[in-house]
């Protein structure tokens, strides 16, 4: 194997599919060191080479059902494998079609059945990632990607912290290595590249390298690290409660609310409301919702999901029929607008005496969402701007700052989507990734035994916690 991968090594760099000195990748970090494996198409003989040797790093072909290659480069190398291995191949689209079957994944494939994903360089991790959040709402397994050359900044641990193991030809160094052994690079060249990967400060890289550490601290410590006190009071309300449930309420009327809170009170930690889908409101509904939650101990999210500059924010926050900051603990906001938003609520709270906080909608679980991993990076240092926010509404665990808190919808036992482009993940899997609270909504208040069936979301949200805390 050693001396086929240095046979490629030298291949790939005769071909220029390896390039060195000053370039900027996707992302607008620069390197000294670039990958253009798309040139491959034009050398048969080296591709269908460099598929066998990456397939080769399967323990046994019966392992997999499916194959599915990243687009586009790694398409090709992906045919040819499942060509070779007789497995069929998935391609994801990267938009579901707006006409006929408006499939995001195409070809033939089971629910439960084993799909690895193939690509040709990572970075962050992020393309595989989508990719695999993609294939595992159809219902595969994905737990291994095969890759051509790993970059070292930070995919391998995105992967594996997302329940993907991760095996590559090369990594930068091991390739640097060879190419120096085969006199293809200098000595200097060598080191300006192990110097880039010391001191390369990818933002994935900084993000992942210790969220680890959120996920296995348990909420009793978490409630000292933040100095935000709804957040603290979250924390030792799930603790206390043994429930990360955050119930949606997305009804009409008023006596339904309050008819849920009141049943569903005592096995939550947030009751999260749209105020305005709510016909009949009234400030005689907001007294009763409060009181309610006085009762039962939780608190209220008004889902308003602001995002408009600050100055327009802070009214909506603060006037206007439903005076949202007189009475909502916690509300959302979109950072698309930038920090403006965020400075607009804080004004908004002019004069306000109880404790607020708000969480940033991040990554947003409907097909096709434009919150992209660049914007996700970017939501996250205005998350760190304030005080008042106490956590991300994201569906991975893309923070590793044990004070905020990951807020994730998208939850529901069975189904895995509705006719509206909303995808769902099982509670387990929500947890496994990150969550803290997870959202549930329709799956609770569409059901015929909506107690039983909240305790269930509850029961299976705290055991994965546990799990994952323990593990
Ligand atoms: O990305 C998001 C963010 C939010 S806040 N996806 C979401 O679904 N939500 C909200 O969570 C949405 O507005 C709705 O109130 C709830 C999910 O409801 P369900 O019925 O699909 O569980």
């Amino acid at each position: 194997m050693d001396g086929e991968l240095k046979k490629l090594a030298e291949a790939l760099f005769d071909i220029e599919a390896l390039k060195f000195g000053n370039f900027v990748t996707k992302v607008g970090l620069p390197t000294p060191v670039y990958f253009d494996l798309r040139v491959i198409i034009s050398h048969p003989k080296i591709m269908q080479k460099l598929s066998k040797i990456l397939w080769s790093l399967s323990n046994e072909s019966s392992e997999f059902n499916q194959i599915c290659g990243v687009p586009y480069t790694a398409l090709p190398i992906a045919t040819i494998i499942s060509m070779e291995s007789n497995i069929p191949m998935l391609i994801r689209r990267k938009e579901a079609k707006s006409y006929g079957t408006k499939k995001l994944i195409e070809g033939k494939f089971k629910s439960g059945e084993n799909c690895v994903i193939i690509e040709d360089v990572v970075t962050s991790g992020s393309s595989i990632l989508e990719t695999a959040n993609d294939l595992r709402t159809e219902g595969l397994k994905v737990t291994q990607a095969f890759v051509i050359i790993d970059r070292e900044q930070g995919g391998r641990s995105l992967l594996k912290s997302n329940g993907i193991k991760m095996k590559s030809l090369f990594t930068l160094m091991q390739l640097m290595q060879l190419l120096f052994e085969l006199g293809k690079v200098s000595s200097e060249a060598v080191q300006n590249v192990s110097e880039y990967i010391k001191n390369c400060h990818s933002p994935i890289k900084e993000l992942q390298e210790n969220c680890q550490d959120r996920l296995k601290m348990n909420f009793s410590s978490r409630a000292k690290a933040t100095n935000n006190p709804v957040a603290s009071r979250l924390f030792q309300l799930m603790d206390a409660k043994k429930s990360t449930l955050c119930l949606a309420v997305d009804l009409t009327k008023t006596d339904c609310i309050i008819e849920l809170a009141e049943l569903l009170g005592p096995h939550i930690v947030i009751l999260k409301i749209h105020i305005d889908i709510v016909q009949d409101f009234s400030e005689e509904f907001i007294k009763r919702l409060r009181d309610s939650a006085e009762k039962h101990n939780f608190l209220i999210m008004e889902d308003r999901k602001f995002g408009d500059i600050g100055h327009t924010v802070s009214l909506q926050y603060r006037k206007g029929v439903y005076k949202i900051a007189e009475w909502a603990d916690i509300v959302t906001a979109h950072p698309v607008a930038g920090p403006g938003t965020v400075s607009g609520l804080v004004e908004g709270l002019d004069g306000i005496s109880e404790p607020r906080g708000i969480f940033l909608v991040t990554e947003m679980s409907s097909r096709g969402a434009l919150t992209t991993s660049n914007y996700v990076k970017s939501s996250i240092s205005i998350a760190k701007s304030s005080n008042l926010i106490i956590g991300l509404v994201c569906q991975s665990n893309a923070f590793n700052d044990p004070a905020l808190i990951q807020l994730t919808p998208g939850v529901k036992l069975v189904e895995k989507s509705d006719d509206l482009g909303q995808q769902y993940n099982s509670p387990e899997f929500v947890v496994q990734t990150g969550a803290d609270i997870a959202v549930v909504g329709r799956g609770i208040t569409e059901s015929s035994n909506k107690l039983l069936t909240a305790l269930q979301y509850k029961e299976k949200l705290w055991m994965a916690y546990q799990k994952r805390i323990s593990d």
